[in-house]
């Protein structure tokens, strides 16, 4: 699938559908998807309510934020693909900064903070089906003038919250237009990622900070994040050893849990 289908534009490339309310807009792609819709579907929902977060987490997704997936088909071999999670961090980081102007860091692996709290989740999920191409979804969540439920209040902000009176509509478009960019160079040029890779670390709340990084078991390990790779990967150097970490969830420590 050629992903120049997607242009830099932004204009009729994607093709965006709106949904008063579902489930989950990741779900609704994945349908789509499975009935062989090409990339570039994307679906925004008003309300979710269903939203999913990693690991069978739930996301808060009531109506004023912006909540989308988009479907990709990405020609690039697998082993690339984790180089698109470093693009779709980027992505929504330069188009919140754009819009905004507000101090928008990357906490690894894939969410967005403002003064340290949550901002952005975001929700890769990649399918491989059996004898078919392989896709993936890209789910979005930005808080924006939603309200955030009392029991987030201490960990999750929203860009009202932080100040920042943008639509979620423009900002829909400004993470797709961020996106196609980095997108297309990436798969016409695939150093390219390099040049993101540095912009990404430029951005990175993660980089450098005490961390401990729960795995998908339960285990954990504590130690200071010392890079992020091009593959989206965490080097943690911890008292034992040096340890790449592909997925996982990141505390940040403060200097008294230390
Ligand atoms: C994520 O999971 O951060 C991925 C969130 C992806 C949401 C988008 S919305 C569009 C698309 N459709 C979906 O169904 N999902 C995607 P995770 O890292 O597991 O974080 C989940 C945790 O974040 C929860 O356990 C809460 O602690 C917290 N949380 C829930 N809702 C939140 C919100 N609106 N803002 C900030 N934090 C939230």
């Amino acid at each position: 699938m050629p992903l120049q289908n997607i242009s830099s534009k932004n204009d009729n490339s994607f093709r965006i559908e709106h949904f008063p309310e579902v489930a989950s807009t990741n779900t609704t792609v994945l349908e789509k998807a499975l009935a062989g819709e090409p990339e570039g579907y994307v679906a925004v929902a008003l309300e979710q309510t269903g939203g999913k977060g990693r690991l069978g987490r739930k996301w808060e997704a009531q109506p004023g934020g912006l909540w989308m997936s988009l479907l990709l088909r990405p020609g690039v071999p697998l082993a690339a693909w984790g180089g698109l999670n470093l693009i779709a961090s980027l992505a929504v980081q330069q188009a919140i900064h754009s819009l905004t102007e507000l101090p928008v860091s990357i906490k690894w692996p894939n969410d967005l903070l403002i003064d340290g709290k949550k901002v952005c989740g975001m929700l890769m999920e990649s399918h491989f089906a059996p004898g078919g191409n392989p896709f993936l979804i890209w789910g979005i969540g930005v808080n924006v003038q939603n309200d955030i439920p009392a029991e987030l209040t201490d960990t999750a902000t929203s860009l009202a919250q932080a100040g920042a009176s943008v639509a979620a509509a423009e900002l829909r478009d400004g993470i797709l237009s961020h996106l196609a960019g980095h997108y297309t160079r990436f798969h016409d040029d695939p150093p390219y990622l390099e040049e993101i890779h540095r912009n990404y670390l430029t951005h990175s709340a993660t980089l450098g900070s005490r961390v401990k990084v729960i795995m998908s078991q339960g285990q954990t390990l504590t130690g200071t994040a010392v890079d992020l790779d091009p593959e989206g990967r965490l080097w943690l150097q911890t008292d034992t050893g040096l340890e790449k970490i592909l997925a996982g969830d990141v505390v940040h420590l403060r200097p008294e849990d230390i």
